[in-house]
């Protein structure tokens, strides 16, 4: 009896939500500000920020990016280690269901590593987001110029002094 109510209930679900089981992670994130820091020319690292919002009714996750702007591109995030700001790669930023995350300086960013473009203001750079299904969102960052902020004990990683690990 509970088999043969499941089987065409289930169908049902399925032909009224067919997204359940083809959405794309890539399909259910949008991306709003996104922008990569100018650095000057000679300084080898910069880094890439965006929110990302997850609109669909899962949690997902990014996994990584890539760019023909960098040799390397890595997820980062900063973590304060005995009052000195320091960097480290994550595996992955998670992207609760419904919710925006922040990628901001001294928080998440997309690290950029190893440029092989100049990065000039008013241009932009293609980036590329993969998520944890595997599906990937296309991004045109442009390219803006910070005001550098030196801060007691901490430095910022674009100056070009901080050390991956
Ligand atoms: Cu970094």
């Amino acid at each position: 009896m509970l088999k043969r109510v499941c089987l065409p209930f289930f169908l049902a679900c399925l032909a009224i939500f067919p997204g359940l089981l083809s959405a794309a992670a890539a399909d259910s994130v949008s991306v709003s500000e996104p922008y990569v820091r100018a650095v000057p020319p000679g300084l080898p690292n910069s880094a890439s920020y965006m929110v990302l919002t997850n609109n669909g009714e899962r949690d997902l996750v990014l996994k990584g990016a890539a760019s023909p702007a960098a040799k390397v591109v890595e997820l980062h995030t900063h973590i304060m280690d005995n009052g000195m700001m320091k960097m480290r790669q994550v595996d992955k930023i998670d992207l609760p269901a419904g919710q925006a995350v922040a990628l901001q300086p001294g928080g998440y960013h997309v690290m950029m590593i190893g440029l092989q473009q100049q990065l000039v203001p008013g241009e932009h750079i293609d980036l590329t987001l993969e998520f944890g299904d595997g599906s990937e969102l296309a991004v045109k960052v442009p390219v803006v110029k910070l005001q550098m902020k030196m801060t007691k004990g901490g430095m910022d990683h674009n100056m070009g002094g901080m050390q991956h690990k």
